[in-house]
């Protein structure tokens, strides 16, 4: 460093030393419909203090117009990265179309978009139809050529994880006709509405006829559980429940022989986002379209009160 004077030489040694300008994250949230959602919010919270980034946070209580909305304010506010945890697949070419010619590179969250790859840096994910796959193939083990009528809990519909559940789960029992879905309604991932949907269904099919359910998130089982148990039926033994986040109350249900089975969904999405993000800004480089998260399948035989200690203090 030739010719710098003392003073000068310190001041850029220090300003060397200071971390990267702190990057603000806009983050637009679905809401806190389940545990799992509040769990994701928890650790996107810890990740980007964790990196020193500013996270500007808005919850849109499951509604579609608020979550565009939110966008759009951070792209006025000139963020310089946007997370999308997308309600539901279909809306957003317009709001994706803003914030690419803002420069303002956008990562989805959990859910994806039937819009163009090119609108998003990457999207964060499970495979949502593999997680239905596993529920499905699950059961097929455990009813082996017995009739089972499966009644089904629904995601919000419209929303990816909804749609590929669904599918996931038809293909896994797909070629075994003694299963059959004889019911299936959205409750939208919340415990009050898997509670009132199974209520409804127990007393269109008189709860002799389900053999099993199947719910695509804990929240809807830990809600159908309760109406199973006021129609004086034992869930996980007269009606076998398997379900998919692996949050820690359906531990507890399976703890107390109420649940049998669920595919974890990790709520860390925000890690491999911000790992994008970082290399993004530093060096510009792009990532995947897709960056997979893992799913595991639990079952009774797995501890699950052990399972339930450790996870119950994780922002669920
Ligand atoms: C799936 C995620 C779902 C969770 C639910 O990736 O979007 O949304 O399974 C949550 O608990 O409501």
């Amino acid at each position: 460093m030739k010719n710098l004077t003392t003073a000068a030489l310190f001041a850029s040694t220090a300003l060397a030393a200071l971390p990267a300008a702190a990057e603000t994250v806009g983050f637009a949230q679905i809401g806190s419909e389940s545990g799992w959602r509040a769990a994701e919010t928890t650790v996107t919270r810890q990740e980007a203090e964790k990196r020193g980034h500013d996270l500007k946070f808005a919850d849109a209580q499951q509604k579609q117009e608020n979550q565009i909305k939110a966008v759009k304010t951070f792209i006025a506010q000139g963020v310089d990265a946007i997370l999308l945890a997308p309600v539901v697949a279909t809306g957003w070419d317009q709001v994706l179309q803003e914030a690419k010619e803002a420069e303002i590179p956008v990562v989805l969250l959990d859910r994806q978009v039937d819009s163009s790859e090119d609108l998003y840096l990457t999207a964060v994910g499970s495979d949502l139809e593999h997680e239905g796959r596993v529920a499905g193939e699950w059961l097929v083990q455990q009813v082996g050529d017995r009739t089972c009528n499966v009644v089904e809990l629904q995601g919000t519909t419209g929303s990816s994880p909804a749609i590929k559940r669904k599918a996931g789960f038809e293909a896994g029992i797909a070629g075994h006709d003694n299963i059959t879905i004889t019911r299936s309604q959205t409750a939208d991932f919340t415990r009050t509405k898997g509670k009132e949907v199974m209520e409804s269904f127990l007393k269109a099919e008189g709860g002799d006829e389900i053999c099993a359910l199947y719910a695509h998130n804990d929240d809807m089982a830990v809600g159908a559980i309760q109406a199973i148990k006021e129609a004086g039926k034992k869930p996980g033994t007269d009606i076998l429940v398997v379900s998919i986040d692996a949050v820690p109350d359906i531990f507890q249900a399976m703890a107390a022989g109420e649940a049998n089975a669920t595919v974890e969904l990790t709520p860390n999405m925000a890690g491999p986002a911000f790992d994008a993000l970082e290399a993004y800004w530093k060096n510009g480089t792009v990532p995947p379209k897709f960056i997979q998260t893992e799913s595991k399948l639990y079952t009774q035989a797995d501890d699950p009160q052990a399972i339930y200690e450790s996870k119950k203090d994780l922002g669920y």
